[in-house]
C-alpha cells in the first residue's frame, strides 16, 4: 500500500537518548533553568496537543482550518502545480489534508516530524486519501539541517508548509535561524506558507494556555513523565505545576513548571535542587504584529508576497519568497 512504501521511505534522525539527555542537562543548568519544549512531543504529548486544538478556549487551530479552507483557493493559485510540499512539525496531517486536497498535482509530500507515532498514524491516514501521492517521511527535528529525500518526479518549486504558529514558539533569533533553514530548503524558486498567531487581548490568550479542562497543564506535565521514562530522572509529577502567563512586553505566554516545594532531583546522574516557587521555563508561544513577523522574515531574506488573516481571534497565513 502506500503507506508502507511511506514507511519503508522513512527517514529516522529521531533524536537519542544521548541527545536528549544533554540538552536537557544545559537547559537545567541555566538560570533560569528552561527543557526545551520541542520534547513534549511524544506519543502521549502528540495526542494530548490534538486534544488542546479542540478544547474551547484554543483558538488557534480552529481559527487556522478555517482561514485554509477559505483562502486555499487563493494559495493554490500563488503555487501553482506540480509542488513538491514540505511540511515542518506535521503533527496529525490534518491540515495537510485539506493544502494537498487544494492544491493541484502535487509532486510528492515530505512531512518533518519530531515525534515517530504522530508521524506514522498521519501517513496512514494519507495515504488512505491520496493513494498516488510520493510521501517520503523524515521522521527529526526540523531545527537541525536534514537533507530531504528528493522525489522520484522533478518538482517546479517547492512549498514550505510551516503552520500552526509553530514559529511562535521560538525566540526571535531561533525563528530567523529557522527563516534561514527555510529560505535553503525552498531555494530560489520555492514558497512557504506559515500559520502565525497575532497579538490580541491578553485575557483570549492567557485562556487558550490554560483550558478549563486541564488538558495543557496534563501535556506540559508529561514532558517530565516522559524524561523520567525515557533519560532516567526523577521528577515528581505531582510536586511541579502547570503556569502560563502572557508576557506583553514580549508579546508572548511563557509557560513554566514551577516547583511547589524545595526538592532535589536527579537527571541522568546529576542533581538539582529547586527552590520552593522556582519556575523551569518550558515554551514561548509569540504573538506576532505584521511589522514583526515581516521583520522576522526579511532578516532571514524572505518578503511576504501574499498574506491572509481572519478575525476576531486574529490570526495570520503568510506567503514568503525568496
Ligand atoms: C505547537 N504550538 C504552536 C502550540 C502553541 O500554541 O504554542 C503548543 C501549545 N502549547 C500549549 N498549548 C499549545
Amino acid at each position: 500500500s502506500g503507506a508502507e512504501a511511506a514507511l519503508a521511505a522513512l527517514t529516522d534522525l529521531t533524536p537519542d537518548r544521548a541527545t536528549i539527555t544533554a540538552q536537557v542537562l544545559a537547559g537545567l543548568a541555566q538560570r533560569p533553568r528552561t527543557l526545551p519544549s520541542k520534547y513534549f512531543y511524544d506519543a502521549r504529548g502528540s495526542a494530548l496537543f490534538e486534544q488542546i486544538t479542540r478544547q474551547p478556549e484554543y483558538y488557534l487551530t480552529r481559527t487556522e482550518l478555517a482561514l485554509l479552507e477559505r483562502e486555499l483557493p487563493a494559495i493554490a493559485q500563488q503555487v501553482g502545480a506540480q509542488a513538491r510540499v514540505v511540511e515542518y512539525g506535521s503533527g496529525s496531517g490534518r491540515k495537510t489534508r485539506l493544502l494537498l486536497r487544494a492544491l493541484p498535482e502535487v509532486v510528492a509530500y515530505t512531512p518533518i516530524e519530531i515525534s515517530r507515532a504522530a508521524l506514522v498514524a498521519s501517513i496512514h491516514a494519507l495515504a488512505g486519501d491520496f493513494p498516488a501521492l510520493e510521501m517520503l517521511p523524515v521522521c527529526a527535528d526540523f531545527t537541525d539541517a536534514v537533507a530531504l529525500p528528493q522525489p522520484q518526479q522533478p518538482a517546479r518549486r517547492t512549498l514550505l508548509f510551516f503552520p500552526g504558529s509553530t514559529l511562535g514558539n521560538f525566540t526571535d533569533g531561533e525563528a530567523v535561524r529557522l527563516l534561514r533553514g527555510m529560505h535553503r530548503t525552498m531555494g530560489a524558486t520555492g514558497l512557504a506558507l506559515v500559520g502565525i498567531d497575532l497579538v490580541k487581548e491578553p485575557a483570549r490568550i492567557e485562556a487558550a494556555y490554560n483550558d478549563a479542562a486541564g488538558i495543557t497543564a496534563a501535556f506540559t506535565l508529561n514532558l517530565l513523565e516522559r524524561l523520567n521514562r525515557e533519560i532516567g530522572s526523577d521528577f515528581a509529577l505531582d510536586r511541579f505545576r502547570h503556569r502560563a502567563r502572557y508576557d506583553p512586553l514580549h508579546e508572548r505566554i511563557r509557560t513554566e513548571l514551577v516547583s511547589e516545594v524545595a526538592q532535589r532531583v536527579q537527571v541522568a546522574g546529576q542533581r538539582f535542587d529547586f527552590a520552593a516557587g522556582e519556575p523551569i521555563q518550558v515554551e514561548y508561544s509569540h504573538k506576532y504584529s505584521d511589522a514583526r513577523f515581516a521583520a522576522l522574515a526579511a532578516a532571514a531574506g524572505l518578503r511576504v508576497v501574499a498574506h491572509w488573516t481572519a478575525q476576531p481571534c486574529s490570526y495570520g497565513l503568510r506567503l514568503l519568497q525568496w
